[in-house]
Protein backbone atom coordinates (compact mmCIF):
# COMPACT_ATOMS: atom_id res chain seq x y z
CA UNK A 1 0.00 0.00 0.00
CA UNK A 2 2.64 2.17 1.12
CA UNK A 3 4.62 1.60 -1.89
CA UNK A 4 1.57 2.24 -4.46
CA UNK A 5 1.29 5.64 -2.66
CA UNK A 6 4.45 6.73 -2.90
CA UNK A 7 4.59 5.61 -6.16
CA UNK A 8 1.70 8.43 -7.14
CA UNK A 9 2.81 11.30 -4.65
CA UNK A 10 6.59 10.89 -5.79
CA UNK A 11 9.29 9.82 -3.86
CA UNK A 12 11.48 11.91 -1.59
CA UNK A 13 14.10 13.37 -3.68
CA UNK A 14 11.52 14.65 -5.80
CA UNK A 15 10.01 16.69 -2.85
CA UNK A 16 14.01 17.65 -2.77
CA UNK A 17 14.45 18.72 -6.15
CA UNK A 18 11.27 21.09 -5.81
CA UNK A 19 13.29 23.11 -3.56
CA UNK A 20 15.33 25.89 -5.16
CA UNK A 21 18.35 26.71 -4.31
CA UNK A 22 18.87 28.05 -0.43
CA UNK A 23 15.95 27.64 0.57
CA UNK A 24 13.83 25.11 2.88
CA UNK A 25 10.46 23.81 3.50
CA UNK A 26 7.92 25.81 5.21
CA UNK A 27 4.41 23.64 6.61
CA UNK A 28 2.66 27.10 8.03
CA UNK A 29 1.94 30.29 6.30
CA UNK A 30 3.83 32.82 7.81
CA UNK A 31 2.92 36.54 7.33
CA UNK A 32 5.74 39.28 6.06
CA UNK A 33 3.65 42.73 5.57
CA UNK A 34 6.00 45.44 5.09
CA UNK A 35 3.14 47.53 6.85
CA UNK A 36 -0.37 47.63 8.16
CA UNK A 37 -2.87 45.48 7.04
CA UNK A 38 -5.08 47.76 4.56
CA UNK A 39 -9.32 47.02 4.49
CA UNK A 40 -10.91 47.61 1.80
CA UNK A 41 -14.69 47.26 1.32
CA UNK A 42 -15.63 44.68 -1.35
CA UNK A 43 -18.82 47.78 -2.91
CA UNK A 44 -15.59 50.21 -3.04
CA UNK A 45 -12.27 47.80 -3.83
CA UNK A 46 -11.66 47.72 -8.15
CA UNK A 47 -8.76 46.50 -9.92
CA UNK A 48 -7.36 48.69 -13.06
CA UNK A 49 -5.23 47.90 -15.73
CA UNK A 50 -3.35 51.23 -17.25
CA UNK A 51 -1.60 50.79 -20.64
CA UNK A 52 0.81 52.93 -21.78
CA UNK A 53 -0.87 54.61 -23.96
CA UNK A 54 -3.34 55.69 -21.09
CA UNK A 55 -6.41 53.20 -21.23
CA UNK A 56 -7.81 52.15 -18.22
CA UNK A 57 -9.47 48.69 -17.77
CA UNK A 58 -11.70 48.11 -14.40
CA UNK A 59 -12.78 46.00 -12.40
CA UNK A 60 -15.55 45.80 -9.69
CA UNK A 61 -15.74 42.89 -7.07
CA UNK A 62 -18.78 41.62 -8.50
CA UNK A 63 -17.19 41.64 -12.26
CA UNK A 64 -14.28 40.20 -11.12
CA UNK A 65 -16.20 37.07 -9.48
CA UNK A 66 -18.27 36.84 -12.68
CA UNK A 67 -15.40 36.10 -14.71
CA UNK A 68 -14.40 32.07 -15.10
CA UNK A 69 -11.77 31.34 -11.89
CA UNK A 70 -8.95 28.54 -11.81
CA UNK A 71 -7.74 26.65 -8.90
CA UNK A 72 -3.73 26.80 -8.96
CA UNK A 73 -1.47 24.13 -6.52
CA UNK A 74 1.46 25.77 -6.70
CA UNK A 75 4.38 25.75 -4.76
CA UNK A 76 5.45 29.26 -3.34
CA UNK A 77 8.97 30.62 -2.80
CA UNK A 78 9.63 33.31 -0.39
CA UNK A 79 13.34 35.40 -0.55
CA UNK A 80 13.60 35.16 3.28
CA UNK A 81 14.21 30.86 2.24
CA UNK A 82 10.63 29.21 3.57
CA UNK A 83 9.19 27.51 0.59
CA UNK A 84 5.76 25.82 0.95
CA UNK A 85 4.57 23.20 -1.50
CA UNK A 86 1.40 22.50 -2.95
CA UNK A 87 -0.49 25.65 -2.01
CA UNK A 88 -3.97 25.79 -3.37
CA UNK A 89 -5.76 29.07 -4.39
CA UNK A 90 -8.62 30.37 -6.30
CA UNK A 91 -8.83 33.31 -9.04
CA UNK A 92 -8.75 34.87 -12.13
CA UNK A 93 -6.00 33.68 -14.61
CA UNK A 94 -3.92 37.70 -15.82
CA UNK A 95 -4.73 36.02 -19.41
CA UNK A 96 -8.88 36.64 -19.02
CA UNK A 97 -8.03 39.70 -17.78
CA UNK A 98 -5.84 40.60 -20.45
CA UNK A 99 -8.27 39.51 -22.99
CA UNK A 100 -9.11 43.05 -24.39
CA UNK A 101 -5.86 45.44 -23.32
CA UNK A 102 -3.96 46.51 -26.26
CA UNK A 103 -0.28 46.99 -25.37
CA UNK A 104 3.06 47.38 -26.72
CA UNK A 105 4.54 47.98 -23.25
CA UNK A 106 7.44 45.09 -21.91
CA UNK A 107 6.99 46.13 -17.93
CA UNK A 108 4.41 46.05 -15.42
CA UNK A 109 4.71 47.99 -12.74
CA UNK A 110 1.87 46.25 -10.03
CA UNK A 111 0.64 48.46 -6.98
CA UNK A 112 -1.25 47.74 -3.98
CA UNK A 113 -3.91 49.39 -1.51
CA UNK A 114 -1.48 50.11 1.24
CA UNK A 115 1.04 51.63 -1.41
CA UNK A 116 3.32 48.31 -2.00
CA UNK A 117 4.31 48.20 -5.65
CA UNK A 118 6.41 45.52 -7.57
CA UNK A 119 7.82 45.75 -11.18
CA UNK A 120 8.07 42.40 -13.41
CA UNK A 121 8.20 41.97 -16.57
CA UNK A 122 5.01 41.66 -18.59
CA UNK A 123 5.09 37.95 -20.43
CA UNK A 124 5.72 36.88 -16.62
CA UNK A 125 2.09 37.69 -16.06
CA UNK A 126 0.60 35.56 -19.09
CA UNK A 127 0.23 32.44 -20.35
CA UNK A 128 -0.49 30.82 -17.41
CA UNK A 129 1.70 31.96 -14.91
CA UNK A 130 -0.44 34.20 -12.95
CA UNK A 131 -3.45 35.01 -11.24
CA UNK A 132 -5.35 37.61 -9.33
CA UNK A 133 -6.27 34.82 -6.24
CA UNK A 134 -9.52 35.58 -3.67
CA UNK A 135 -9.49 32.35 -2.00
CA UNK A 136 -6.58 29.77 0.02
CA UNK A 137 -6.80 26.77 0.85
CA UNK A 138 -10.84 26.91 0.30
CA UNK A 139 -11.64 29.50 1.92
CA UNK A 140 -11.77 33.11 1.68
CA UNK A 141 -8.40 34.56 1.36
CA UNK A 142 -7.64 36.35 5.09
CA UNK A 143 -6.82 39.65 5.49
CA UNK A 144 -3.50 39.15 6.25
CA UNK A 145 -2.41 36.97 3.59
CA UNK A 146 -3.85 39.73 0.85
CA UNK A 147 -7.60 39.20 1.14
CA UNK A 148 -9.63 40.18 -0.37
CA UNK A 149 -7.76 39.57 -3.37
CA UNK A 150 -3.89 39.30 -4.62
CA UNK A 151 -1.72 38.78 -7.19
CA UNK A 152 0.13 35.23 -7.03
CA UNK A 153 2.59 34.74 -9.45
CA UNK A 154 4.33 31.33 -8.33
CA UNK A 155 7.62 31.44 -10.14
CA UNK A 156 9.00 34.50 -8.82
CA UNK A 157 9.94 34.82 -5.31
CA UNK A 158 6.95 35.57 -3.40
CA UNK A 159 7.32 39.42 -2.92
CA UNK A 160 6.47 39.72 -6.18
CA UNK A 161 3.11 38.27 -5.37
CA UNK A 162 1.40 41.83 -3.94
CA UNK A 163 -1.18 41.38 -1.31
CA UNK A 164 -4.37 43.83 -1.47
CA UNK A 165 -3.99 44.16 -5.19
CA UNK A 166 -5.38 47.33 -7.00
CA UNK A 167 -3.49 47.53 -9.91
CA UNK A 168 -1.09 46.81 -13.35
CA UNK A 169 0.80 50.27 -14.71
CA UNK A 170 1.91 48.65 -18.06
CA UNK A 171 4.93 50.86 -18.76
CA UNK A 172 7.50 50.87 -22.17
CA UNK A 173 10.74 50.86 -19.76
CA UNK A 174 11.06 49.31 -16.07
CA UNK A 175 10.14 51.04 -12.82
CA UNK A 176 11.45 49.26 -9.70
CA UNK A 177 8.88 49.01 -7.02
CA UNK A 178 9.24 48.86 -3.47
CA UNK A 179 11.43 46.09 -2.80
CA UNK A 180 13.75 46.28 -5.76
CA UNK A 181 14.19 49.90 -5.10
CA UNK A 182 15.53 48.53 -1.57
CA UNK A 183 17.81 46.57 -3.51
CA UNK A 184 16.23 43.16 -3.79
CA UNK A 185 16.51 41.70 -7.74
CA UNK A 186 14.23 43.21 -10.71
CA UNK A 187 13.59 39.65 -11.35
CA UNK A 188 13.36 37.34 -8.50
CA UNK A 189 14.05 34.12 -10.04
CA UNK A 190 14.37 31.66 -6.94
CA UNK A 191 16.01 28.66 -9.49
CA UNK A 192 18.62 31.37 -9.91
CA UNK A 193 18.62 32.63 -6.98
CA UNK A 194 18.00 36.21 -7.75
CA UNK A 195 17.68 37.64 -4.05
CA UNK A 196 19.49 41.24 -4.38
CA UNK A 197 20.43 43.27 -7.10
CA UNK A 198 23.55 42.23 -8.93
CA UNK A 199 22.59 38.34 -8.12
N1 LIG B 1 0.98 44.68 -0.50
C1 LIG B 1 1.98 43.89 -0.09
N2 LIG B 1 2.19 42.74 -0.76
C2 LIG B 1 3.19 41.92 -0.38
C3 LIG B 1 4.03 42.24 0.71
C4 LIG B 1 3.77 43.45 1.39
O1 LIG B 1 4.47 43.81 2.35
N3 LIG B 1 2.73 44.24 0.96
N4 LIG B 1 5.06 41.39 1.07
C5 LIG B 1 5.55 40.49 0.04
C6 LIG B 1 6.43 39.46 0.55
S1 LIG B 1 8.04 39.89 0.89
C7 LIG B 1 6.03 38.17 0.67
S2 LIG B 1 7.09 36.93 1.09
C8 LIG B 1 4.62 37.81 0.51
C9 LIG B 1 4.12 37.26 1.81
O2 LIG B 1 2.79 36.84 1.69
P1 LIG B 1 2.11 36.22 2.97
O3 LIG B 1 2.15 37.27 4.04
O4 LIG B 1 0.75 35.85 2.54
O5 LIG B 1 2.95 35.03 3.34
O6 LIG B 1 3.78 38.90 0.14
C10 LIG B 1 4.39 39.83 -0.71
N5 LIG B 1 3.38 40.77 -1.07
MO1 LIG C 1 9.16 37.79 1.07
Amino acid sequence: MAIISRGFRGRRTEDRDRLPPGQYEERGFPVLSAGPTPRVPLDRWEFAIDTEAERTHRWTWDELMALPAETPTVDIHCVTKWSKFDTTWEGVSLDVLFEDVETTADYALVHSYGGYTTNLPLEDLLDGKAWIVHRFDGEELEPRHGGPARLLVPHLYFWKSAKWVRGIRLMTEEWPGFWETAGYHDYGDPWREQRYQGD
